[in-house]
């Protein structure tokens, strides 16, 4: 039987934290049991309960105070994410083997760690290694989100992730509770693929032509190919978290087994199925 695990990755700030202790009360409501991972080794402060933290491994305050190490923070980050790398036995060990287990990693904001090093297509091949299904959930605060050559920087981010890990990758956007209602307007054309090709640059004067027709040209490429999409995440909002978490879970085919498990519905229409109760009973009985 297949595990499912959620890397929760994105820059620092974007929200992977709130995001992963939102989800641990949202689907409480739902009947379902969703663990946490910390890996981030730098994490001052996470309201989840955690079923392992890579600070007890390894924290970046030692490595940086080490004297034969010296790194700063930056340096000191990477070198933990490779120890871990290189222990990835403390990992299995807290991970233990339990069916159907569905984890949350809340992952380091480091951007480097997702565009050319290595580990964190490490943790993924492990991961897959021991029998994880594995979506990518790349952050990204709307806030920094609202003019179009900011959501570019957004859009390159998710993609380099997508890239380098090679996995379902669902991109977010974070804080939509904090946009003005004038932003919350503008940003509804980012939510929209379709209309990434109509983008322009609204900021007028500093930037030149060449720049916005840049823009426009990288916002076209990326509504030709279907590339990137966000979901917007809103942590007061449990119809929105619904639908993201649908998204992620049906990339990871978690509940398929559930639904075969119910022959008594399979006459049904299928627009008369109760999918939420099928999936409920699936998972209590
Ligand atoms: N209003 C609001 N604040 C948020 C939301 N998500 C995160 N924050 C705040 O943004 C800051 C950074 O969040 P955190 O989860 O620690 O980011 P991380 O570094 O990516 O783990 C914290 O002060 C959070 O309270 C959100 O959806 N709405
Ligand atoms: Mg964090």
């Amino acid at each position: 039987m297949p595990r499912y695990a959620q890397l929760v990755m994105g820059p620092a700030g974007s929200g992977k934290s709130t995001y992963c202790s939102t989800i641990v009360q949202h689907v409480q409501a739902l009947n379902r049991t969703v663990r946490v991972v910390n890996l981030d080794p730098a994490a001052e402060h996470f309201n989840y309960p955690v079923m392992a933290d890579i600070r007890e491994l390894i924290q970046v305050d030692d490595v940086m105070e080490d004297d034969s190490l010296r790194f700063g923070p930056n340096g000191g980050l990477v070198f933990c994410m490779e120890y871990l790398a290189n222990n990835f036995d403390w990992l299995e060990e807290n991970l233990g083997h339990e069916e159907d287990d569905y984890i949350l990693f809340d992952c380091p904001g480091q951007i480097e760690l997702y565009t050319h090093l290595p580990v964190m297509r490490q943790l993924v091949e492990q991961l897959q290694q021991w029998e994880f299904r594995v979506c990518g959930v790349f952050l990204v605060d709307s806030q920094f989100m609202v003019e179009s050559f900011k959501f570019i920087s957004g859009v390159m981010a998710a993609l380099s992730a997508m890239v380098s890990l090679e996995i379902p990758q669902i991109n977010i956007m974070t804080k939509m509770d904090l946009l003005s209602p004038q932003d919350k307007k503008e940003i509804e054309k980012y939510l929209d693929p379709d209309m990434y090709c109509m983008m322009e640059d609204s900021s007028d004067s500093i930037r030149s032509k060449k720049f916005k027709k840049l823009t426009q040209a990288i916002c076209g490429l990326i509504d030709d190919y279907s590339m990137v999409r966000f979901l917007p995440f809103d942590r007061t909002d449990e119809e929105g978290m619904n639908i993201v978490l649908q998204h992620i879970d049906f990339s990871i085919q978690y509940g398929e087994d559930l639904e075969v498990k119910e022959p008594k519905e399979v006459d049904e229409e299928p627009s008369n199925l109760n999918y939420d109760q099928i999936f409920q009973d699936g998972v209590t009985s």
